[in-house]
């Protein structure tokens, strides 16, 4: 039998939290044969709803679920663990300015970077939710500098899995026919949702997106402005934020990094810039990888056309400006 895995949510109590512990638990991030310890950290005035949540996996009784660390205390939390999955953070609420926002998170992430960097096990592979999720994750990577910076990512495949879903939706193909969309750049509304490589496995093999769909206006326009304001669209439906797709979306990702993406096939993630596809090099964009061996790799040499070309620019530009606000707090 495998040894277990010990796996980090931190925000545990949190909506995320509540949505994802329990998928860990039942294999679906790491597979069926793996054993998992789950590490819970949240903040002191969520602890009774964390410990809550640890009474709730121990009652669900999960075969492969072999201990259960709840904490507030980041170094208990982050001792030995093999993934580390951040999705605690302080929220922006109304009236706060950005910059104040951006403060909260920078100082959680300065400090949970070092919690991480000391006490987590090495070649621990880190994956930011919590927004500024590409920025907090910046943070996070300059302050474990003993951390590889290729073990440092960011979640951008929900809105990889929302841009296929509406592909899926437009076409009515199921959703797993559907393949190798893009969102490059930052997780916020600048975020470029590309389909021109995208494609659907179909009996007589793969037919491009963009010929199925033979709308170019939709293609460029709506569905585009949909994938960008899904968010905000379950915002107002739920009242609340997205939290059972981000948490399936998290799973994706560690998933997918750990085990392979299927021949044939990339996924989004938001990784460190190497100045691939003339993106800055020194922030975490979204970028179309495979994984092989437990690590990534960007997909080169796809062309650009000069619509991607500035969208691709403009949501640079926005990572770059939140990188220079992320930095003016630390001073
Ligand atoms: P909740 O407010 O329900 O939960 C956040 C939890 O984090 C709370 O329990 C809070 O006590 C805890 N927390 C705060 N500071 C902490 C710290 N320093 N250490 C540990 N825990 C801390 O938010 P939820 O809906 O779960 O969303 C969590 C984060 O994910 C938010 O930042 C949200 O913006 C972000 N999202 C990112 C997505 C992505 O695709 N990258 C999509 C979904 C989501 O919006």
């Amino acid at each position: 039998a495998k040894e277990p895995a010990r796996v980090l949510v931190t925000g545990a109590a949190g909506q995320i939290g509540y949505a994802l512990v329990p998928m860990i638990a039942r294999g679906i991030m790491l597979g069926l044969d793996q054993p998992v310890i789950l590490h819970m950290l949240d903040i002191p005035p969520a602890a009774e709803a964390l410990n809550g949540v640890k009474m709730e996996l121990i009652d669900a009784a999960f075969p492969l679920l072999k201990g259960i660390v709840a904490t507030t205390d980041p170094v208990e939390a982050c001792s030995g663990v093999n993934i580390a999955v951040m999705v605690g953070g302080f929220p922006r609420k109304e009236g706060m300015e950005r910059k104040d926002v951006m403060s909260k998170n920078v100082s959680i992430y300065k400090s949970q970077a070092s919690a991480l960097e000391q006490h987590a096990a090495p070649n621990c592979k880190v994956l930011l939710v919590a927004n500024p999720a590409n920025t907090n994750a910046l943070i996070l990577k300059e302050f474990a500098p003993s951390i590889p910076e290729k073990n440092i990512t960011c979640l951008t495949r929900l809105d990889h899995n929302r841009a296929l879903g509406q592909i899926s939706e437009r076409l009515q193909v199921p959703v797993s026919d559907v393949k190798n969309v893009i969102i490059w750049g930052n997780h916020s509304s600048s975020q470029y949702p590309d389909v021109y490589h995208a494609s659907v496995v179909t009996g007589a093999g793969e037919k491009a997106v963009r010929q199925l769909v033979a709308d170019d206006a939709w293609l460029d326009g709506e569905f585009i402005t949909t994938v960008q304001q899904r968010g905000a669209a379950i915002i107002k439906a739920r009242k609340l934020s997205s939290a059972l797709s981000a948490a399936s979306s998290a799973c994706d990702h560690i998933r997918d990094w750990v085990l392979g993406t299927p021949k044939g096939t990339w996924v989004s993630m938001g990784v460190y810039s190497d100045g691939s596809y003339d993106v800055p090099p020194g922030i975490i964009y979204s970028y179309p990888v495979t994984c092989e061996n437990g690590s990534w790799s960007i997909v080169q040499g796809l062309p650009i056309n000069e619509f991607s070309r500035k969208k691709l620019d403009a949501t640079a530009n926005e990572l770059v400006e939140e990188k220079a606000l992320a930095y003016s707090c630390l001073i």
